[in-house]
């Protein structure tokens, strides 16, 4: 059961730090400035908020969903036999309890998920002949006062989940060969995917059971196999389990920049300004008017710089700033000719590029990739951006929270 939504990393006795691995702009980090409180993230689709800020760069979370144990605790049946079963594929109803390809979205997040690969933990999913009579039987080892059952559904991916069931019979007593109809349901189709949370069914009344028996009469492809992933028990005499709070702890610090006034000379860094009259295209300056205060989109600012000065050996210069771009840049003018301009920040640790987190003007490629792309320019324009060897390096900062670390342009 080692499989979780987000990687985990156990911090020391007592305590959860999870290193969240999200794609660009998912994680904690994706914004601007350190989190706030109230704030909301989205993590692997989940809305979460930031509960509170503790010492040690950890971020409580408040957990997403409702949990799974709605009707009680969770009983775990000792053994589960079946009609018909793929034993060759180790497709038994021992894989419905044995806790396979099912586990919390993250310790102490109370919600239970089901894997939609039937291979994993050697086949981690029940599956059998859909014939005259199907069945599942559990015994739940002694007696339990239940209120209901917790399924998920068969889940295999790739079309599979329509093996799963749809409509069955409960039965459950204390005797194995005295069992009463508890009632007559109909399953939802599992989603073949890995978030996927299963459902409860509820018993109109608790009733005194420690044998249970699904008796299966359709499933979702009108024959063919028919198949669970895992099914649990809820004791009507235990509370289930509450969402910890769990303490996070973002594999990315969002950067925090001194609040400098755009231009402004940066402590301790290198200080490359140009006098008045120097002739620099400076891209805070009109006709270009880019901002840099990390706020307003200024693609179309320095882009304009970039058209109006491919080829005439300019030196187009970027005063200390972030700069939000949102799509590629790219050299104006004709292609192999980019050498001849200067792209000149007035220093490697203030003068940022920053790509926006979600541009909504790229849906095609990685926004990771405006910059600098590794793969080569599309014929007829050249893309990539190259600084003269002739002056100092300075840095292009990839969005907050993207795995890369700051690409730096060396001279
Ligand atoms: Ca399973």
């Amino acid at each position: 059961m080692a499989r979780s939504f987000l990687n985990l990393v156990a911090a020391g006795a007592g305590a959860v730090a999870l290193v969240l691995v999200a794609a660009c702009g998912e994680e904690p980090g994706a914004g601007a400035g350190p989190l706030r409180p109230g704030e909301q993230l989205k993590i692997k689709g989940q809305t979460y908020f930031v509960e509170k800020l503790p010492d040690g760069g950890k971020v409580v979370l408040t957990p997403p969903v409702a949990p799974t144990e709605s009707l009680g605790a969770f009983v775990t049946p000792v053994e589960a036999w079946s009609s018909s079963a793929q034993d060759s594929a180790g497709r038994t109803a021992r894989k419905l309890i044995d806790g396979s390809g099912w586990a919390q979205t993250y310790p102490g997040s109370a919600v239970y998920v089901h894997a939609a690969n039937v291979y994993e933990d050697a086949g981690c999913m029940w599956n059998g002949m859909m014939g005259k009579d199907n069945w599942v039987l559990f015994d739940l080892g002694k007696e339990y006062n239940l209120a209901g059952i917790y399924v998920w559904n068969y889940n295999e991916k790739g079309g599979w989940n329509t093996r799963g069931v749809k409509e069955m019979e409960v039965l459950a007593g204390p005797e194995k060969d005295k069992l009463q109809k508890l009632t007559a349901c109909t399953l939802e189709m599992a989603p073949g995917t890995d978030d996927y949370r299963g459902q409860a069914v509820a018993f109109d009344k608790p009733v005194k059971a420690r044998w249970v028996r699904f008796d299966i009469k359709s499933n979702y492809r009108g024959g063919e196999m028919v198949g669970l992933a895992e099914v649990r028990f809820a004791n009507a005499d235990v509370k289930g389990e509450v969402p910890r709070k769990v303490e996070f702890k973002p594999k990315h610090a969002r950067p925090t920049h001194p609040k400098l006034a755009v231009g402004q000379r940066l402590e301790g860094a290198e200080n490359v300004t140009y006098p008045a009259d120097a002739g620099v295209i400076d891209v805070t300056k009109a006709p270009y008017n880019a901002k840099g205060d990390g706020v307003t989109d200024d693609t179309a600012a320095i882009q304009k710089a970039l058209d109006d000065w491919p080829d005439k050996g300019a030196i187009i210069y970027l005063p200390n700033g972030a700069y939000l771009i949102c799509d590629t840049l790219k050299w104006g003018g004709k292609p192999n000719t980019q050498k001849r301009t200067i792209l000149q920040g007035q220093s490697r640790a203030g003068t940022v590029i920053r790509l926006q987190d979600n541009c909504p003007t790229r849906t095609r490629e990685s926004p990771r990739r405006a910059y600098g792309p590794a793969r080569p320019p599309p014929s007829g324009s050249a893309t990539r951006f190259t600084t003269s060897p002739s002056i100092p390096a300075w840095a292009i900062r990839a969005p907050a929270g993207c795995s890369s670390s700051p690409t730096t342009r060396a001279a």
